[in-house]
């Protein structure tokens, strides 16, 4: 009993060192080629310019957002769901998140509020 474990420990401790740890071989891995499905959110503020509640669109002028290097501007956004348009008026200024996921623009609004 007491021989056969310490084999088994054995084995274990020559398997351990034949193999390349697991840490090392993550930290070398290409993640370039990892599809990125990171969802990324990115706050901005403006005010509205315009409602489109049929299309669910909502024109805006923002603020520059610096962490998708893009200056001020009046833009269309799409919005995650009509029900974010409720309440709102053109003229008001308001905060707002961006969705993006991937690689792809963030142009979804998916989420947006009066401020004063
Ligand atoms: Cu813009």
């Amino acid at each position: 009993m007491q021989k056969s474990l310490s084999i088994t420990i054995l084995l274990l401790i020559s398997l351990m060192l034949a193999s390349p740890s697991n840490a090392t071989s993550m930290e070398n891995m290409d993640h370039s080629t990892m599809p990125k499905l990171v969802v990324q959110t990115i706050k901005g503020s403006g005010i509205i310019k315009g409602i489109k509640e049929k299309e669910g669109i909502i024109i805006l002028a923002h603020q520059p957002i610096k962490e998708l290097n893009w200056p001020a501007m009046t833009m269309g956004f799409k919005v995650a769901h009509r029900s974010l348009l409720k309440g709102l008026e053109i003229g008001h200024q308001v905060a707002f998140e961006l969705q993006a996921e991937g690689t792809s623009m963030p142009t979804t609004v998916s989420a947006i509020k009066p401020v004063r």
